[in-house]
Order: C-alpha cells, then sequence, then structure tokens
C-alpha cells in the first residue's frame, strides 16, 4: 500500500526514501568497477583502466512504493579505506572471480576481516564474477555450501553479459524495504 499524505485539500503520493550504502571489495581486476558500472551507466568496458583511488557513485530505483538511493563506494584495496567501510557501510560486496582461485582465497580473508571487525547488522554479498568465460575455477557449489556456513549472500554475476548484475541490486533492495527498523525519509525530488 502507498502511503498518502493530504496537501492543500488533495492526495499527493508520498515516497519513501532509504538510503543504501554499499560498499565494493575484492582483488583487483575481479570487476568491481565493471559490475558497479553496468548497473549505473548500463555499459561494459573490455579493457578497463584500474581504479586508482576508489570512487564513489550512486543510482536511485524504484521498489514498489520506495525510491532507493544506493551510494557505492567502489574500493581499492587498501586498509585506510576499510575503516571507513567498516564504519559506514550498510553492505558490503565481496567480489571474486569465478576464473581465478587465487581471488576466492582473497575474498574468504576479506570475509574473516569483515566478520571480526562490522557490526553483525552489515550484510555481507558474496559475488562470483566473469561466469561468462569458459575457464572456470571456483565452483558453485563449493561456494554455495562457503556462502552457508558464514551466512552470506551469494550470486554470481558476469559484468560482460549482465548476468546477474540487477538481481544484486534488487536483492539488495528487498533486504531494506522488508526490515522496518532501517530507516527511511521523504523523498523530496
Ligand atoms: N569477460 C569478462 N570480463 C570482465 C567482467 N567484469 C570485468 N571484466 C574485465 O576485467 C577487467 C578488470 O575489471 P575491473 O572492473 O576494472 O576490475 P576491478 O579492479 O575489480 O574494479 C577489465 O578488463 C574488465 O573489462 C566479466 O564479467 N566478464
Ligand atoms: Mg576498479
Amino acid at each position: 500500500m502507498s502511503q498518502q499524505n493530504t496537501v492543500g485539500g488533495k492526495d499527493t503520493l508520498v515516497n519513501q526514501l532509504l538510503v543504501i550504502k554499499l560498499a565494493f571489495l575484492g582483488e583487483s581486476t575481479v570487476g568491481k568497477t565493471s559490475i558497479v558500472h553496468k548497473f549505473v551507466n548500463y555499459e561494459f568496458q573490455e579493457n578497463r583502466e584500474q581504479t586508482i583511488n576508489g570512487a564513489f557513485l550512486t543510482q536511485k530505483c524504484r521498489l514498489g512504493d520506495k525510491i532507493i538511493r544506493f551510494e557505492i563506494w567502489d574500493i581499492v584495496d587498501r586498509k585506510s579505506y576499510h575503516t571507513l567501510i567498516y564504519r559506514n557501510a550498510h553492505v558490503v560486496v565481496v567480489v571474486y572471480d569465478v576464473t581465478n582461485v587465487d581471488s576466492f582465497d582473497k575474498a574468504k580473508s576479506l570475509i574473516r576481516e569483515l566478520k571480526s571487525q562490522v557490526d553483525p547488522k552489515v550484510v555481507i554479498f558474496l559475488v562470483g564474477n566473469k561466469i561468462d568465460l569458459s575457464e572456470r575455477q571456483v565452483p558453485t557449489e563449493e561456494v554455495k555450501d562457503y556462502a552457508l556456513e558464514f551466512g552470506l549472500l551469494f550470486y554470481e554475476t558476469s559484468a560482460k553479459t549482465d548476468d546477474g548484475i540487477r538481481t544484486i541490486f534488487t536483492k539488495i533492495a528487498e533486504k531494506f524495504v522488508s526490515d522496518d527498523s532501517f530507516p527511511a525519509e521523504e523523498n523530496v525530488d
């Protein structure tokens, strides 16, 4: 049900705005920047320049009668950034490359660090990217078991073909829309 608000004798629809702060983490070249750009700008670059200092992007979406503003940090792997994330993020998306087992080991070590440092309310998503490539090294079933054991949400994506990209952001939005304790504000624009 939409929330109604009466202004000047006329019923106007008031949309609630949820601001969800997300951080992307993971080894270099796994596709963090590509996933974020596919979602925000609907584009993919075959040879993307390396992210130097990290980037901040936003994207608005609607889910039911709620407006979601994603505030996304695309982070390079530097300890100084980690502290910032651990204090502020609602969601951390840890990305690995399904064709690179070392990047999955790195993801697991990041998750260990997150589990010991962040508030348990912070939602951790584990994302295996580059599923369009045939040289897979990290089997889906193995990661499913790992995710279950550590209580993580797990998805596979391809930033190249757009597989699963919207799914991650929709699942994130749904999680917060259904959480009545998550603060909402009035959408003013
Ligand atoms: N085939 C394929 N290549 C990808 C995918 N995602 C990213 N890439 C490529 O992998 C490289 C590193 O991507 P980038 O987004 O810069 O990784 P980041 O360092 O984690 O931000 C770039 O050349 C991308 O074009 C994907 O899903 N499939
Ligand atoms: Mg990058």
